[in-house]
């Protein structure tokens, strides 16, 4: 029947395929959410699982022929009770915005209040953001950073929540460099009678491995995706209390997803098992060493850290304070073959298309291999291009650096 390949099938897309395969392979990637997923992970996603449907839940399905969909979840679920700690997983989130959305349809009205972090000051577009769902039915107040500090002031937000008595707290951020504290967010959820939603998205690998404390037991939910320092499938996941579990489940299916994509959850539970390994810990040590490492030479070279540093996977500089656009900035570099993502910094004047700032992460470059001296060797590089970034020899040079670094530093080989 099928006897071609994607090659001779469809040699447009393979083409294609091919050049993002080379992309990825011949630039540094600086994205704080990506990741390279290992080709036992890939294999899992691009898996006949795909072919299957599998409304519902294992062992309770609306169609024929899930007993082996229904292994493979169940083993994902157990897995992440696991690795977490959690009391309940529902892994059929296609993605981190659906499973925010799956909590907050689960157990709010439209209309009631949540205390979430603006995004430009770390949070993330479902936490509330205007534009999103999240944004347009709930009613958001949101907390910022300390302008001076630009870390999370715990008692601006104890302020907010015993002002604004919100149904739900979120915490967890999307561009925040350093540890949040989730024990204090538990407090003032519990003194003020809201439910905590903590997401971890960007943290995941860093809870898993101790280096961040975990927000789990103190929790009402917990959300992750699957992708970034947990270096699995595009996904999601919610974590919850066994009391919210029904709820939970029905919001997700049938409440706001169809059939759940089983391959990606077939390789959600793949990288689980990765996680589990004692040197998932390793990596994750070396990613905040990592981040560590290049803020050092950032900083030496006279640039402006949001938050003076970073604590965890990623970090932020403020180009604006060199007169750049962090659209402009981003760009340069990945010009240079280093790509990193203009971000907005906390009280940012430019809109979000243009921003002050730019956002790079380590977990990628980590799973290459590198190591400080390898990501200092980088950080000066993105130095050199932020120190002028109009000089096209400069880029040129640069280019010719990563190309050579990285041939130390295979992937998929
Ligand atoms: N927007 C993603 C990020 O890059 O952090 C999170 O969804």
């Amino acid at each position: 029947m099928f006897k071609t390949g994607l090659q001779d099938c469809d040699p447009d897309v393979y083409n294609i395929i091919e050049k993002e395969i080379d992309r990825q392979k011949n630039n540094i990637i600086l994205i704080a959410s990506e990741n390279y997923a290992s080709k036992a992970v890939l294999e899992a996603s691009g898996s006949v699982m795909t072919n299957k449907y599998a409304e519902g839940y294992p062992g309770a399905r609306y169609y024929c022929g899930c007993e082996y969909v229904d292994q493979v979840e169940s083993i994902a679920i157990d897995r992440v009770k696991k690795l977490f700690g959690c009391e309940y997983a529902n892994v059929q989130p296609h993605a981190g915005t659906q499973a925010n959305l799956a909590v907050l349809f689960a157990i709010l009205n439209t209309g009631d209040t949540i205390l979430s972090m603006n995004l430009s000051h770390g949070g993330h577009l479902s936490h509330g953001n205007p534009v999103n769902l999240s944004g347009k039915l709930f009613n958001i107040v949101f907390y910022s950073v300390d302008k001076k500090t630009e870390m999370i002031d715990y008692d601006e937000v104890r302020r907010l929540a015993i002002e604004h008595k919100p149904k739900l707290i979120i915490t967890g951020a999307s561009s925040y460099p350093r540890e949040i504290d989730f024990s204090k967010f538990g407090e003032i959820a519990k003194e003020t009678g809201a439910l905590l939603m903590a997401d971890i998205a960007h943290i995941g690998g860093l809870i898993v491995a101790k280096i961040h404390n975990t927000p789990v037991p103190i929790s009402d939910f917990v959300t992750t995706t699957n992708h970034k320092t947990l270096r699995g499938p595009r996904g999601g996941i919610v974590m919850c209390k066994s009391k919210f579990a029904k709820k939970i489940d029905s919001l997700v299916f049938p409440g706001s997803q169809g059939g759940p994509f089983m391959h990606i959850i077939a390789a959600k539970a793949v990288a689980l098992k990765e996680a589990m390994e004692p040197d998932f810990t390793d990596y994750q040590k070396q990613i905040v060493k990592n981040s560590r490492a290049m803020t050092g030479v950032i900083l030496e070279r006279g640039f402006r850290l949001v938050s003076g540093g970073t604590d965890n996977h990623l970090f932020l500089i403020d180009v604006g304070q060199k007169g750049l656009t962090g659209d402009s900035a981003a760009n340069a570099l990945d010009s240079a073959g280093i790509t990193a993502n203009k971000n907005a910094i906390p009280y940012d004047t430019k809109s979000p298309k243009i921003t002050s700032g730019v956002r790079f992460g380590t977990p990628a470059v980590t799973t290459r291999g590198m190591k400080e001296d390898d990501v200092k060797v980088v950080a000066n590089l993105i130095c050199d291009v932020l120190s002028d970034i109009e000089n096209e020899k400069t880029i040129a040079k640069t280019k010719g650096a990563v190309k050579e670094l990285l041939i130390g530093f295979p992937i998929y080989e």
